[in-house]
């Protein structure tokens, strides 16, 4: 396993009061043309990681999508993996997920135990990271793969309790996630109510499409954003969210 120079680079940038930019590249999903311009965008942009993964991966892009965006640029490779054969030594370190807001043991300790001995030999950092997945007014892909149920939005308590057990069971990092393609973002009044009460760092993702919400949710108290389908579908967008997240 790698040093933990990711990490304490984001325990440093929260410490500074500096905000973090990640762009969301699912390989089954985003076309092969469009990884270019992503990828040359973000690096124009100051975009701070990629995060590689998605619910279902059917093809075999991921290790050639890790490839082909390593030549073009230096941005950290982080791997955000829907199951545990999301695995490569390509990237530079993975989101060690626990499922926090569901109840289905697999994804709590079962996928963990399967991947733990390629990640102890591997290259890659390992940042263990409680996810949460809140209702996003639209069934997303990870709520059918991961057969759990989001934290309903308007249930700002459960959110609270939960982040709160997650860090206690010494969680590095804990992830509101209103699930890629969402049509509600997590709400800012969430965001707050847990920032407040977590010391780790907090990343925030799921339907963020403007600098204006992405602004919002950094005041709120995110300290790192994720925006995916909004960049798949206009490149061009990487620059005005970077320059809000990088202006803050
Ligand atoms: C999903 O948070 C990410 O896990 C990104 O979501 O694709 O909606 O930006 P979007």
């Amino acid at each position: 396993m790698a040093d933990r120079q990711l990490y304490q680079g984001l325990l440093e940038a929260k410490k500074n009061g500096e905000k973090r930019l990640a762009v969301l590249i699912d390989p089954d999903k985003t076309r092969t043309r469009h990884v270019d311009r992503i990828v040359d965008a973000a690096s124009e942009g100051g975009v701070h990681y990629f995060f590689i993964g998605g619910s279902l991966v059917v093809n075999d892009m991921l290790d050639s999508v890790l490839a082909g965006i390593r030549e073009r640029c230096s941005i950290p490779l982080v791997l955000f993996p829907g199951n545990s054969f999301q695995l490569s030594y390509r990237a530079d370190a993975i989101l060690f997920l626990s499922l926090i807001s569901g109840r289905n043991p697999e994804l709590l300790i079962g996928q963990h135990v399967v991947a733990a001995p390629f990640l102890r030999l591997s290259p890659l950092e390992v940042i263990s990271t409680g996810y949460m997945l809140v209702d996003g007014g639209v069934q997303t892909s990870v709520q059918y793969m991961s057969n759990t149920y989001p934290i309903p939005a308007n249930k700002t308590d459960i959110a609270v309790c939960t982040a709160l057990a997650g860090e206690m069971l010494g969680l590095k990092m804990l992830y509101l996630d209103a699930g890629s393609g969402a049509l509600n973002p997590v709400p800012e009044a969430m965001i707050e109510a847990v920032a407040g009460v977590v010391g780790v760092p907090l990343i925030v993702g799921g339907g963020i499409r403007t600098p204006e919400k992405a602004l919002a949710d950094l005041r709120a108290g995110a300290d790192l954003l994720v925006v995916g389908t909004a960049v798949e579908e206009d490149p061009g967008r990487i620059r005005e969210l970077a320059a809000a997240v990088r202006g803050f």
